[in-house]
């Protein structure tokens, strides 16, 4: 570990911005959303910085729709100029002092990339979690150029949830999301009224959590200017400042009242283990998970001990108790996962000593409430929350298409590592090429890889309303959160393996792989799928040592989606594949 670093910005100073609201009942459901350069304070004490912004903001309106409902979106892009952000790879990972150059503001010694400064505006449009048709979904490849324009449009039959909408641009969202390009976007539905739930400010609080890091002037100075910076040891960006809301390190005032928090991890490639403190202890009980990603859980869920995780993209519907606080009372929610996320464990009771710089934590903070007086307003818990979904019954996943996908990480010499999606099919008995073993007790299952770039052919043709199992095998180190587009997924098991890969078992197709499920003796995870993750998922952290089970079924729109790693930077190059969803008729036609 690293001595700890001094905070170039003061915390918790800057009101926490409420992101302007899209109500689209108000509009008919015809929204208009111009996609604009802007301009944005990230703190009190930064200048504004340059953004790419939904409106012209970071981050974007939030749009709010109703279950059945359909909103119809007209995404202008009005972009104009270059990519705001400066991208560099700085020469070496740490500085003169040792500390990793990615805790630090300013290029440190890195070189702008010409090439992202010549980036200048192409866009497209996803809803990240929505039940859309193909056309409107943001495949990576249809683009946008400054001065076109597209209507989508969102049926929104689908339940409630938070959910959000970003950039998606092939090869480059890591830069149009750094930039600003992302808002959440929430639907409402029958059951949450039932339930009586807070809607709207001020009891509910939309969360979108991101990292960032900004220049240096000449004179050491932190300046607006945003830089996505990696270096030749981590080809992830790890910014140290956390911004929420678009502030870096903000403050709220509540009342000794229930808050309802919708929380979004919107980072490029931050896992957050969020844990909220009062005098430097933890005190999880105030929190309550109600909600996953696509929406209400079945039963309420306490935070697990170590705190609540969110991977990229995830998200959490909590309920948090303020009342019982006296007025002057502070909470801080501060992030205790070192970077890269690799699912190790950490007690929220050293929360207060998580700062890490070696591990690129230097500031756990997230943001802090303070109580301000008020009347006491408690919510009550409901032991029943969702009643719309079952864990899929053993019979309907018994006759179910598996595929078998393999996380891969390939090492290459002078250039960022490549991440891959291995797309696994069962070798023909006479295969002789490269294979990949899966034992499990037994019963040894041999593989060749079909696919690894999002380029090659695809190879997975789902078929609407059946279920399928896909297992994510993860051959790296690093946690990866895996998103697949339309619908939602539920999480059927974590399995820890050991595996062996030979030297040059990793090629640019080729794999070569012995994979046992049986625990590696240095394995410290517990590979557990936590209560609350046996929600509506579209997201699913996987683990290093681990094949992570999920039970997918498509159910509304046949055409080309995406699935892929949520870490933007490995979504990027190339941890994303295509599918294509298919009405069953159709199966026997396919050549
Ligand atoms: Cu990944």
């Amino acid at each position: 570990m690293t001595q700890p670093l001094a905070a170039p910005l003061v915390p918790f100073v800057d009101a926490l911005p409420v992101p302007q609201r899209l109500v689209a009942a108000q509009q008919n459901g015809r929204l208009t959303v111009p996609i604009r350069a802007g301009a944005h304070r990230f703190h009190r004490d930064l200048p504004e910085s340059a953004v790419w912004g939904y409106d012209g903001t970071v981050p974007g309106p939030t749009i709010e729709a109703e279950r059945g409902q359909p909103v119809a979106v007209q995404w202008r892009n009005e972009l104009d100029g270059a990519l705001p952000v400066v991208v560099t790879t700085a020469p070496t990972a740490t500085d003169a002092r040792g500390v990793p150059v990615q805790c630090v503001p300013g290029l440190s010694g890195g070189a702008p990339d010409q090439n992202a400064a010549a980036l200048a505006g192409h866009t497209v449009v996803h809803l990240h979690g929505g039940l859309t048709p193909a056309s409107y979904d943001g495949w990576a490849e249809n683009l946008f150029a400054p001065g076109q324009d597209a209507v989508f449009h969102y049926p929104m039959g689908q339940r409630a949830a938070l959910h959000w909408y970003h950039d998606h641009v092939m090869g480059v969202t890591r830069f149009g999301i750094y930039a600003g390009l992302a808002g959440m976007w929430i639907i409402r539905d029958q059951r949450e009224r039932e339930l009586g739930l807070p809607e709207g400010p001020p009891f509910e609080v939309p969360l979108l959590i991101q990292d960032r890091n900004f220049g240096l002037d000449d004179s050491g100075r932190v300046t607006g200017q945003l830089v996505h910076k990696t270096d030749p040891e981590v080809m992830e960006a790890f910014p140290p400042f956390t911004v929420v809301n678009g502030k870096v390190w903000p403050l709220l005032e509540v009342r000794p009242a229930t808050y309802r928090f919708r929380v979004l991890n919107g980072s490029n490639a931050r896992t957050y283990r969020l844990v909220l403190l009062r005098d430097g202890e933890p005190e999880l009980h105030r929190i309550t998970q109600i909600g996953t990603d696509h929406g209400l859980l079945r039963a309420p869920a306490p935070v697990s001990p170590d705190g609540l995780v969110l991977a990229s993209a995830e998200r959490a519907d909590l309920l948090v108790d303020f009342s019982g606080l006296a007025p002057g009372s502070e909470l801080t929610l501060l992030n205790t996962a070192a970077a890269p996320f690799d699912g190790a464990p950490f007690p929220a009771a050293n929360a207060r000593n998580a700062a890490d710089p070696g591990r690129m934590l230097p500031y756990p903070h997230v943001m802090r409430c303070r109580v301000v007086p008020g009347p006491v307003t408690r919510w009550t818990t409901p032991g029943e929350l969702a009643t719309d979904y079952h864990p899929p019954a053993k019979d309907a996943l018994a006759g179910a298409t598996r595929r078998t996908i393999a996380l891969v990480e390939r090492e290459l010499e002078g250039e960022p590592n490549m991440l891959t999606m291995r797309e696994l099919v069962v070798a023909p008995d006479d295969h002789t090429g490269p294979a990949i073993t899966v034992t499990d007790g037994e019963q040894t299952t041999r593989y060749r890889t079909a696919a690894a770039h999002f380029e090659d052919a695809t190879t997975f043709f789902p078929v609407l309303d059946r279920y399928e199992v896909w297992q994510l095998i993860n051959l790296t180190n690093d946690t990866h959160p895996i998103h697949v587009h339309l619908d939602p997924f539920q999480i059927l098991s974590r399995r820890p393996i050991r595996y062996q890969i030979p030297e040059h078992g990793i090629e640019d197709l080729a794999l070569t792989a012995a994979v046992t499920l049986e625990r590696d003796p240095a394995d410290t995870l517990n590979h557990t799928v936590d209560d609350n993750e046996r929600g509506l998922k579209d997201t699913v952290r996987v683990n290093p040592h681990e094949i992570a089970e999920i039970a997918v079924r498509f159910t509304t729109y046949s055409g080309r989606y995406m699935y892929h790693c949520h870490i933007l930077e490995h979504e990027d190059r190339d941890m994303m594949r295509p599918f294509v969803t298919m009405p069953a008729e159709l199966m026997p036609f396919m050549a």
